[in-house]
């Protein structure tokens, strides 16, 4: 960390694509809209290849640019080490970086595999004994109206939850002919739409009960196979294309599954990019013997909250609009009914992290809560791999 009277958090971020961008938004405006302990520095963004990190670094205002993320680790001009790389490298520049003494924020999920996430946990675990700060970037967590249900689920205002219901639909894989990017590649990603877009969902029924699940039971599928490779080898963003030949599609393409919490509720979870329509429509419901609560990240300013303990005649769900000072994080931000948006729970969450970690507290999501939901991941691939109804989750 610099010293008191700069009061800066030097950043190293490893990665550029799709959360490369979003982070360095955060990065950018965290302290331009929160009253932080000290100023974030957008101080060198690695990548693979020179030209196209030099571009990247100028694009979204990093002061340097390197194409070694283990010589940025070890820099001394860094403090944090923010990982936006695709999951099978965060296990080893997260390990480095604790071990260099940096403070890390991974991106979900946190690995591909649950040896890597406990490798990392225990990394973390250790590191914290040294004042080292680690956070996976749950950053759905830090939207207004998700933390609102948080607390409002933690006053007991729904009693006892009976249902989790939550769905993370999008559909931007649909067309056979979109190219076999890395998220398509087991060995890149580590799995489909249950790593990438299901990790949130697990995270979010977690975040907002407090509860864990004890195990699950489920099935994934893929509904195409063989895809275009992307221009310039299997290695593409979110949108390349246009390579020649083609290759496999190695992980899943949807995931269904259900779970018990550890206070009885009953779990349901689908993932899935063959939502045709659904772009980015997360959602959650929680049904409490007290009340429900229901959110649609397509309608991420609003939460939709039913108090059963009201007469019936005058109860129904009403919708809180989550932007009023007084609901997290949205008083750092603009007047009431003017609304957030994606980009803005990357910027709460950067200004979270970033009060952790100067006033040297361990922040949430941990790497533990990461490793968590690894389990709940692997248990539903074994679910799916396994004649067995049940996987327990240890
Ligand atoms: C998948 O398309 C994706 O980019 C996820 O990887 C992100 O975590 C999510 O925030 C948006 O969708």
């Amino acid at each position: 960390m610099a010293d008191d009277a700069g009061r800066t958090v030097r950043v190293a971020m490893v990665g550029y694509a799709f959360m490369g961008a979003a982070h360095s938004q955060g990065w950018r405006n965290a302290h331009r809209f929160f009253d932080l302990p000290a100023t974030p520095e957008l101080t060198v963004l690695c990548g693979r290849t020179a030209d196209a990190t030099e571009a990247a670094a100028r694009k979204l205002g990093w002061a340097d640019w390197a194409t070694d993320w283990r010589d940025v680790v070890e820099r001394d001009d860094v403090d944090v080490v923010d990982i936006c790389t695709p999951g099978d490298t965060h296990r080893d520049i997260a390990l480095a970086a604790l071990a260099a003494g940096k403070h890390v924020l991974c991106e979900k999920p946190l690995a591909n595999t649950v040896v890597e996430a406990e490798e990392m946990a225990a990394a973390a675990r250790s590191a914290e004994e040294r004042g080292v700060r680690s956070m996976v970037g749950f950053s759905y967590r830090c939207t207004p109206a998700l933390a609102l249900a948080r607390d409002l689920v933690a006053a007991g205002r729904l009693g006892r939850i009976h249902h989790v219901r939550a769905e993370y639909l999008q559909d931007w894989i649909v067309d056979p002919q979109f190219p076999l990017v890395w998220r398509l590649q087991k060995d890149k990603a580590g799995s489909g739409a249950l790593g990438d877009i299901g990790a949130h969902v697990v995270d979010l029924a977690h975040f907002l009960t407090g509860e864990r699940l004890t195990g699950v039971s489920g099935t994934l599928e893929r509904f195409v196979d063989e895809r275009p490779l992307p221009d310039g080898g299997a290695t593409g963003g979110l949108g390349a294309g246009g390579g020649t030949g083609t290759g496999p599609v190695t992980v899943d393409d949807a995931a269904a599954f259900f779970g018990r919490n550890e206070g009885g509720a009953l779990a349901t979870f689908v993932a899935t990019r063959f939502a045709t329509g659904r772009k980015n429509a997360m959602r959650i419901e929680l049904n409490g013997s007290d009340g429900s609560l229901a959110f649609d990240f397509e309608r991420l300013n609003e939460l939709q909250v039913y108090d059963g303990t009201v007469p019936a005649a005058d109860a129904g769900f009403r919708r809180i609009l989550a932007t009023e000072p007084d609901h997290p994080y949205a008083g750092a931000w603009w007047p009431p009914g003017h609304g957030l948006g994606y980009e803005h729970t990357f910027v709460n969450e950067i200004a979270d992290f970033v009060r952790a970690v100067v006033d040297g507290r361990a922040p949430t999501p941990s790497f533990d809560d990461g490793l968590y939901v690894q389990r709940v991941l692997d248990a539903v691939e074994r679910s799916s791999d396994a004649s067995s109804t049940w996987t327990a989750i240890s």
